[in-house]
């Protein structure tokens, strides 16, 4: 028995280098997806709204849908989104990020044409609120203010963010079938603002717009997507990120396989 025992421990001790010695490989990297109602868990939240310029107080945090573009009125409207991203394994290094929204109707009175949208970091917070699609002033995330009262706006209006790039799309809003999937593909920025994010175990505040160009332009372009308040849930926005497990972390669930596996042969064994 107890040569029996040696000989187990040192297999797992061989199973442990040997495991060691292989290099984190990059193709296999986990995903985890943000997405209000579904994931991580179904209590998930991931606040998404509506902002627009010329409707600069009112909040539309319950509504099913965001809007993102240009109307001749003329008024700029953008999204706001939040994901919570603590439940990244701590310290795991990420190594990719998509942001998925689905289009939940095209505008038949857009312009028919190619346009970017882009996605940038917001700098500051916001508060949801429950604004529905008429719009409420409830002080919660609007064109003016981020919340959670008037007292708190944006520093400029339509929200405080940072001129870096983190990815960007280009579709016709006018054409875009219900639907259609737009993913957000991260540059480096993404991933590296994912990154502080995941290891402050904080949330990252996003906005996607219209390129400066089309925001300056006297045309009519409006993208509707589905919003986390969506009743298809399938529709929601997603984040979805590829990190690393740690090597560290990776080596206490081998030592654990391994302690689980000598305890099963033990069991056997007794057994016998
Ligand atoms: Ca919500
Ligand atoms: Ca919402």
């Amino acid at each position: 028995m107890a040569r029996q025992s040696a000989k187990l421990i040192a297999a797992a001790i061989g199973t442990l280098a040997a495991f060691l010695a292989v290099p984190a490989d990059p193709a296999q990297a986990s995903l985890i997806t943000f997405k209000e109602g579904i994931s991580p868990t179904g209590a998930y939240t991931a606040p998404s709204a509506t902002i627009r310029s010329d409707q600069g107080n009112n909040n539309y945090g319950a509504d099913a849908i965001t809007i993102v573009g240009k109307t001749t009125t003329p008024a700029v409207l953008r999204s706001v989104y939040a994901f919570d991203v603590s439940d990244i394994p701590d310290g795991a290094p990420i190594d990719g990020a998509t942001l998925r929204l689905t289009v939940s109707s095209s505008d038949g009175t857009s312009i028919s044409a190619p346009i970017t949208l882009e996605l940038y970091q917001l700098s500051a917070s916001f508060t949801e609120g429950a604004g529905n699609s008429s719009g409420a002033n409830n002080g919660n995330v609007s064109w003016n203010f981020r919340g959670p009262t008037s007292a708190t706006t944006w520093g400029a209006p339509g929200g405080d963010f940072s001129p870096t790039l983190l990815a960007s799309i280009t579709a016709n809003p006018r054409t875009v079938a219900p639907g259609t999937l737009v993913d957000f593909v991260g540059e480096p920025a993404f991933v590296s603002a994912i990154q502080a994010a995941s290891d402050a175990n904080a949330t990252l505040y996003l906005v996607v717009k219209s390129a400066a160009v089309v925001e300056s332009a006297n045309v009519r372009e409006i993208f509707f997507f589905a919003s986390d308040e969506n009743t298809n849930t399938a529709y929601r926005p997603a984040l979805t990120v590829s990190y690393v497990p740690e090597p560290a972390s990776a080596a206490v669930v081998a030592i654990g396989a391994i302690g689980l596996l000598a305890r099963r042969r033990r069991g056997t064994s007794a057994g016998r």
